[in-house]
Protein backbone atom coordinates (compact mmCIF):
# COMPACT_ATOMS: atom_id res chain seq x y z
CA UNK A 1 0.00 0.00 0.00
CA UNK A 2 1.13 3.52 -0.98
CA UNK A 3 0.81 5.89 1.49
CA UNK A 4 1.79 9.30 1.21
CA UNK A 5 3.64 11.54 3.79
CA UNK A 6 0.90 13.03 6.15
CA UNK A 7 3.10 16.36 5.51
CA UNK A 8 2.15 15.97 1.67
CA UNK A 9 -1.26 17.25 1.35
CA UNK A 10 -1.92 17.78 -2.45
CA UNK A 11 -2.15 21.50 -2.43
CA UNK A 12 1.22 21.91 -0.87
CA UNK A 13 3.99 23.81 -2.14
CA UNK A 14 7.80 22.62 -0.98
CA UNK A 15 10.81 24.06 -1.55
CA UNK A 16 13.34 21.94 -3.76
CA UNK A 17 16.18 23.75 -4.82
CA UNK A 18 16.62 27.68 -3.68
CA UNK A 19 15.54 28.35 -7.52
CA UNK A 20 13.07 25.91 -8.22
CA UNK A 21 9.18 24.86 -6.12
CA UNK A 22 7.31 21.35 -6.47
CA UNK A 23 4.02 20.63 -6.24
CA UNK A 24 2.30 17.52 -5.30
CA UNK A 25 -0.28 16.22 -7.99
CA UNK A 26 -2.92 14.96 -5.79
CA UNK A 27 -1.02 11.24 -5.46
CA UNK A 28 1.54 12.76 -3.26
CA UNK A 29 3.59 12.80 -6.25
CA UNK A 30 5.70 15.78 -6.35
CA UNK A 31 6.35 17.04 -10.27
CA UNK A 32 9.06 19.72 -10.65
CA UNK A 33 7.23 23.17 -11.88
CA UNK A 34 10.56 24.70 -12.85
CA UNK A 35 10.90 23.67 -16.36
CA UNK A 36 14.29 22.02 -17.18
CA UNK A 37 14.47 20.56 -14.00
CA UNK A 38 10.58 18.75 -13.94
CA UNK A 39 10.93 15.19 -12.82
CA UNK A 40 9.22 12.82 -10.25
CA UNK A 41 9.84 12.43 -6.48
CA UNK A 42 7.88 10.40 -3.65
CA UNK A 43 7.50 10.89 -0.55
CA UNK A 44 6.66 7.47 0.79
CA UNK A 45 7.81 5.34 3.37
CA UNK A 46 6.28 2.11 2.20
CA UNK A 47 9.27 1.18 0.17
CA UNK A 48 8.55 3.38 -3.08
CA UNK A 49 10.50 6.88 -2.14
CA UNK A 50 12.04 8.60 -4.93
CA UNK A 51 14.34 11.58 -4.60
CA UNK A 52 15.19 14.25 -7.06
CA UNK A 53 17.90 13.48 -9.74
CA UNK A 54 21.50 14.67 -8.90
CA UNK A 55 24.97 14.26 -10.04
CA UNK A 56 28.21 14.10 -8.19
CA UNK A 57 29.52 17.06 -9.60
CA UNK A 58 26.66 19.48 -8.51
CA UNK A 59 27.34 18.20 -4.64
CA UNK A 60 30.49 19.07 -4.75
CA UNK A 61 29.81 22.23 -6.74
CA UNK A 62 27.04 23.41 -4.45
CA UNK A 63 29.27 23.06 -1.73
CA UNK A 64 32.88 24.45 -3.33
CA UNK A 65 30.87 27.58 -4.66
CA UNK A 66 29.82 28.69 -1.71
CA UNK A 67 32.24 27.97 0.70
CA UNK A 68 34.88 29.92 -1.28
CA UNK A 69 32.74 32.47 -2.27
CA UNK A 70 31.96 33.44 1.41
CA UNK A 71 35.72 33.04 2.22
CA UNK A 72 36.72 35.19 -0.56
CA UNK A 73 34.14 38.18 0.68
CA UNK A 74 35.21 37.19 4.36
CA UNK A 75 39.00 37.98 3.96
CA UNK A 76 37.59 41.87 5.02
CA UNK A 77 35.09 40.71 7.81
CA UNK A 78 34.05 44.00 9.91
CA UNK A 79 34.68 41.80 13.14
CA UNK A 80 35.78 38.38 13.36
CA UNK A 81 35.22 36.59 16.71
CA UNK A 82 37.56 33.99 17.54
CA UNK A 83 35.79 30.99 19.25
CA UNK A 84 32.05 29.28 19.18
CA UNK A 85 31.41 28.42 23.05
CA UNK A 86 28.76 30.21 24.91
CA UNK A 87 30.79 33.80 25.21
CA UNK A 88 31.71 34.10 21.66
CA UNK A 89 28.47 32.86 20.20
CA UNK A 90 26.19 35.26 22.60
CA UNK A 91 28.52 37.97 21.72
CA UNK A 92 27.64 37.14 17.63
CA UNK A 93 24.17 36.95 18.57
CA UNK A 94 23.98 40.42 20.44
CA UNK A 95 26.17 42.12 17.69
CA UNK A 96 24.47 40.72 14.71
CA UNK A 97 20.94 41.81 16.20
CA UNK A 98 22.71 45.36 16.96
CA UNK A 99 24.00 46.08 13.43
CA UNK A 100 22.69 43.71 10.42
CA UNK A 101 24.93 45.54 8.41
CA UNK A 102 28.23 44.29 9.95
CA UNK A 103 30.03 41.38 8.24
CA UNK A 104 30.61 38.96 11.02
CA UNK A 105 32.74 35.88 11.25
CA UNK A 106 33.11 33.22 13.74
CA UNK A 107 36.33 31.00 13.57
CA UNK A 108 36.19 28.03 15.28
CA UNK A 109 38.83 25.88 15.83
CA UNK A 110 36.46 22.52 16.14
CA UNK A 111 34.25 20.87 13.99
CA UNK A 112 31.25 21.20 16.52
CA UNK A 113 30.68 24.96 17.73
CA UNK A 114 29.54 25.28 20.83
CA UNK A 115 32.62 24.91 23.42
CA UNK A 116 31.95 23.77 26.98
CA UNK A 117 28.38 24.66 26.37
CA UNK A 118 26.70 20.99 25.59
CA UNK A 119 26.56 20.40 28.95
CA UNK A 120 26.35 22.24 32.77
CA UNK A 121 28.98 20.48 35.53
CA UNK A 122 30.66 17.35 35.93
CA UNK A 123 29.07 16.08 32.13
CA UNK A 124 25.24 16.90 33.58
CA UNK A 125 22.47 18.26 31.36
CA UNK A 126 20.86 20.53 33.14
CA UNK A 127 22.66 24.63 32.74
CA UNK A 128 22.40 27.31 35.80
CA UNK A 129 22.33 30.89 34.79
CA UNK A 130 22.41 33.26 37.53
CA UNK A 131 20.09 36.25 37.36
CA UNK A 132 19.81 38.37 35.42
CA UNK A 133 21.58 37.29 32.76
CA UNK A 134 18.04 34.82 32.04
CA UNK A 135 17.27 38.33 30.64
CA UNK A 136 18.81 36.76 27.36
CA UNK A 137 17.12 33.47 27.60
CA UNK A 138 14.08 35.23 27.65
CA UNK A 139 15.39 37.12 24.08
CA UNK A 140 16.18 33.98 22.16
CA UNK A 141 13.35 32.22 23.78
CA UNK A 142 14.94 29.20 25.45
CA UNK A 143 12.88 28.07 28.28
CA UNK A 144 13.78 27.21 32.16
CA UNK A 145 12.95 26.64 35.44
CA UNK A 146 12.97 29.68 37.92
CA UNK A 147 14.45 29.08 41.12
CA UNK A 148 15.02 32.35 42.69
CA UNK A 149 18.16 34.30 42.14
CA UNK A 150 18.82 31.77 39.46
CA UNK A 151 17.46 29.99 36.55
CA UNK A 152 17.58 26.34 35.30
CA UNK A 153 17.41 25.35 31.64
CA UNK A 154 16.32 21.56 31.38
CA UNK A 155 19.41 20.71 28.86
CA UNK A 156 22.98 22.85 28.30
CA UNK A 157 22.37 22.00 24.59
CA UNK A 158 19.21 23.47 24.23
CA UNK A 159 20.69 26.72 25.30
CA UNK A 160 23.16 26.27 22.63
CA UNK A 161 21.52 24.55 19.94
CA UNK A 162 19.02 27.70 20.50
CA UNK A 163 21.86 30.53 20.34
CA UNK A 164 23.49 28.19 17.68
CA UNK A 165 20.56 28.34 15.10
CA UNK A 166 19.25 32.10 15.95
CA UNK A 167 23.08 33.02 15.52
CA UNK A 168 23.37 30.71 11.75
CA UNK A 169 20.27 32.10 10.44
CA UNK A 170 21.28 35.93 10.28
CA UNK A 171 22.14 36.83 6.77
CA UNK A 172 25.73 38.81 8.33
CA UNK A 173 26.85 35.72 10.08
CA UNK A 174 29.28 33.29 8.53
CA UNK A 175 31.09 30.84 10.84
CA UNK A 176 33.99 28.75 9.53
CA UNK A 177 34.39 25.88 11.86
CA UNK A 178 37.15 23.63 11.76
CA UNK A 179 39.00 26.70 11.45
CA UNK A 180 41.68 27.23 14.14
CA UNK A 181 43.19 30.89 14.14
CA UNK A 182 46.69 30.37 14.41
CA UNK A 183 48.47 33.44 14.78
CA UNK A 184 47.06 37.42 15.20
CA UNK A 185 47.70 40.14 12.16
CA UNK A 186 49.36 42.99 14.09
CA UNK A 187 50.12 46.68 12.43
CA UNK A 188 51.34 49.76 13.58
CA UNK A 189 48.60 52.43 13.40
CA UNK A 190 49.23 56.00 12.46
CA UNK A 191 49.84 56.60 15.70
CA UNK A 192 52.73 54.05 16.00
CA UNK A 193 50.50 52.01 18.90
CA UNK A 194 50.38 48.11 18.00
CA UNK A 195 47.06 47.24 16.90
CA UNK A 196 45.43 43.69 16.00
CA UNK A 197 44.27 44.01 12.31
CA UNK A 198 43.10 40.69 11.61
CA UNK A 199 43.47 36.82 12.14
CA UNK A 200 46.09 33.87 10.94
CA UNK A 201 44.02 30.89 9.94
CA UNK A 202 44.22 27.55 8.72
CA UNK A 203 42.17 24.12 8.68
CA UNK A 204 42.33 22.69 12.44
CA UNK A 205 43.27 19.59 10.85
CA UNK A 206 46.39 21.38 9.35
CA UNK A 207 47.15 22.75 12.29
CA UNK A 208 47.45 20.06 13.80
CA UNK A 209 49.82 18.39 11.94
CA UNK A 210 52.59 21.43 11.45
CA UNK A 211 54.68 19.05 13.02
CA UNK A 212 54.83 16.21 10.73
CA UNK A 213 54.51 18.02 7.12
CA UNK A 214 56.54 21.67 5.46
CA UNK A 215 54.98 24.54 3.67
CA UNK A 216 51.18 24.34 5.24
CA UNK A 217 51.31 27.95 4.98
CA UNK A 218 47.93 29.88 6.35
CA UNK A 219 45.10 32.33 5.54
CA UNK A 220 44.74 35.76 6.60
CA UNK A 221 41.46 37.32 7.37
CA UNK A 222 41.60 41.28 8.16
CA UNK A 223 38.80 43.35 10.36
CA UNK A 224 38.48 46.35 11.83
CA UNK A 225 37.99 44.36 15.63
CA UNK A 226 38.62 40.89 16.38
CA UNK A 227 37.13 39.39 19.79
CA UNK A 228 39.01 36.41 21.07
CA UNK A 229 36.47 34.10 22.70
CA UNK A 230 38.49 30.88 23.13
CA UNK A 231 38.05 29.84 26.69
CA UNK A 232 40.59 29.04 29.59
CA UNK A 233 44.11 27.27 28.81
CA UNK A 234 43.21 24.02 27.45
CA UNK A 235 44.52 22.05 23.75
CA UNK A 236 43.30 25.50 21.80
CA UNK A 237 42.13 27.39 24.85
CA UNK A 238 43.73 31.52 25.95
CA UNK A 239 45.05 31.43 22.07
CA UNK A 240 45.36 35.58 22.14
CA UNK A 241 46.23 35.86 25.54
CA UNK A 242 49.37 33.48 24.79
CA UNK A 243 50.09 35.31 22.26
CA UNK A 244 49.93 38.55 23.00
CA UNK A 245 52.37 37.76 25.58
CA UNK A 246 54.61 36.39 23.19
CA UNK A 247 54.46 39.59 20.97
CA UNK A 248 55.19 41.28 23.70
CA UNK A 249 52.20 42.81 23.97
CA UNK A 250 51.53 41.68 27.92
CA UNK A 251 53.90 41.49 30.03
CA UNK A 252 52.29 38.18 31.90
CA UNK A 253 50.13 35.86 32.07
CA UNK A 254 47.60 36.79 35.14
CA UNK A 255 46.78 32.66 34.83
CA UNK A 256 43.08 31.42 35.88
CA UNK A 257 42.50 31.74 39.59
CA UNK A 258 40.79 28.67 42.16
CA UNK A 259 37.29 28.59 41.66
CA UNK A 260 34.64 31.31 43.32
CA UNK A 261 31.51 31.58 41.79
CA UNK A 262 30.86 34.90 43.56
CA UNK A 263 33.92 36.94 42.38
CA UNK A 264 34.34 34.92 39.35
CA UNK A 265 31.26 35.92 37.29
CA UNK A 266 31.28 39.95 38.14
CA UNK A 267 34.91 40.14 37.51
CA UNK A 268 34.48 38.27 34.37
CA UNK A 269 31.80 40.34 32.76
CA UNK A 270 32.98 43.95 34.26
CA UNK A 271 36.81 43.30 32.77
CA UNK A 272 35.94 42.37 29.20
CA UNK A 273 37.28 44.96 26.88
CA UNK A 274 39.43 45.92 24.22
CA UNK A 275 42.41 44.60 25.79
CA UNK A 276 44.89 45.94 22.99
CA UNK A 277 43.53 48.26 20.12
CA UNK A 278 41.56 46.10 17.69
CA UNK A 279 41.15 42.93 20.40
CA UNK A 280 38.35 42.23 23.06
CA UNK A 281 38.39 39.93 24.78
CA UNK A 282 35.12 38.00 26.21
CA UNK A 283 34.65 34.98 28.34
CA UNK A 284 36.94 32.47 30.55
CA UNK A 285 40.15 33.83 28.70
CA UNK A 286 39.82 36.45 30.37
CA UNK A 287 40.39 34.54 33.39
CA UNK A 288 43.72 33.47 31.84
CA UNK A 289 44.71 37.20 30.81
CA UNK A 290 43.63 38.96 34.13
CA UNK A 291 44.24 36.30 36.34
CA UNK A 292 40.60 35.71 37.70
CA UNK A 293 38.77 32.86 39.10
CA UNK A 294 36.70 30.26 37.42
CA UNK A 295 33.50 30.08 38.42
CA UNK A 296 32.72 26.23 37.71
CA UNK A 297 29.50 25.34 35.75
CA UNK A 298 27.52 28.64 35.71
CA UNK A 299 27.09 30.15 32.81
CA UNK A 300 25.47 33.62 33.49
CA UNK A 301 29.01 35.73 33.13
CA UNK A 302 29.75 33.83 29.62
CA UNK A 303 26.52 35.26 28.53
CA UNK A 304 26.90 38.66 30.23
CA UNK A 305 30.37 39.27 29.01
CA UNK A 306 29.18 37.92 25.52
CA UNK A 307 26.71 41.13 25.53
CA UNK A 308 29.43 43.50 27.05
CA UNK A 309 31.96 42.60 23.89
CA UNK A 310 29.20 43.04 21.47
CA UNK A 311 28.60 47.03 22.96
CA UNK A 312 32.61 47.00 23.03
CA UNK A 313 32.82 45.98 19.17
CA UNK A 314 30.26 48.57 18.10
CA UNK A 315 32.71 51.47 20.46
CA UNK A 316 35.77 49.86 18.75
CA UNK A 317 33.95 50.58 15.29
CA UNK A 318 32.83 53.78 15.91
CA UNK A 319 36.39 55.04 17.01
CA UNK A 320 38.01 53.83 13.74
CA UNK A 321 38.15 54.42 10.40
CA UNK A 322 38.55 52.27 7.99
CA UNK A 323 39.41 51.28 4.56
CA UNK A 324 39.67 47.79 2.66
CA UNK A 325 39.81 46.42 5.78
CA UNK A 326 42.71 48.32 7.17
CA UNK A 327 42.47 50.90 10.23
CA UNK A 328 43.75 54.14 8.72
CA UNK A 329 42.56 56.61 11.88
O1 LIG B 1 37.24 25.24 20.22
C1 LIG B 1 37.25 26.34 21.14
C2 LIG B 1 35.90 26.56 21.81
O2 LIG B 1 34.83 26.17 20.98
C3 LIG B 1 37.46 27.67 20.44
N1 LIG B 1 38.88 28.00 20.18
C4 LIG B 1 39.90 27.96 21.08
N2 LIG B 1 41.05 28.33 20.49
C5 LIG B 1 40.74 28.63 19.20
C6 LIG B 1 41.52 29.06 18.08
N3 LIG B 1 40.89 29.24 16.90
C7 LIG B 1 39.56 29.03 16.78
N4 LIG B 1 42.83 29.29 18.18
C8 LIG B 1 39.37 28.41 19.00
N5 LIG B 1 38.78 28.60 17.82
O3 LIG B 1 36.97 28.63 21.36
C9 LIG B 1 35.83 28.08 22.03
C10 LIG B 1 35.92 28.46 23.49
O4 LIG B 1 34.71 28.08 24.09
P1 LIG B 1 34.64 27.76 25.67
O5 LIG B 1 33.28 27.24 25.95
O6 LIG B 1 35.81 26.94 26.07
O7 LIG B 1 34.88 29.23 26.30
P2 LIG B 1 33.89 30.33 26.88
O8 LIG B 1 34.76 31.32 27.55
O9 LIG B 1 32.94 30.82 25.85
O10 LIG B 1 33.04 29.52 27.96
C11 LIG B 1 33.67 29.01 29.08
C12 LIG B 1 32.71 28.17 29.87
C13 LIG B 1 33.17 27.91 31.27
S1 LIG B 1 34.67 27.24 31.64
C14 LIG B 1 34.34 27.33 33.30
C15 LIG B 1 35.30 26.87 34.32
O11 LIG B 1 36.26 26.16 33.94
O12 LIG B 1 35.15 27.22 35.49
N6 LIG B 1 33.13 27.83 33.54
C16 LIG B 1 32.47 28.17 32.42
C17 LIG B 1 31.10 28.76 32.45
Amino acid sequence: MEKTCPTMAPSQIVQATQTETLQTNGNGILKGVSGAADHDVLENYEGQYRFAPIEESQVSRAMIKRYFETMYDRVVSDVVIVGAGSSGLTCAYQLASMRPDLKITIIEANVAPGGGAWLGGQLMTPMVVRKPADRFLQEIGVPYEDEGSYVVVKHAALFTSTLLSRVLAMPNVVMMNATAVEDLIIHEDSQGQQRVAGVVTNWTLVSLAHDTQSCMDPNLLMCHCTVSATGHDGPMGAFSAKRLVSAGLLKELGNMRALDMKRSEPAIVNNTREVVPGLIMTGMELSEYYGINRMGPTFGGMIASGIKAAHEALRVLDSVKAVGGKVVA
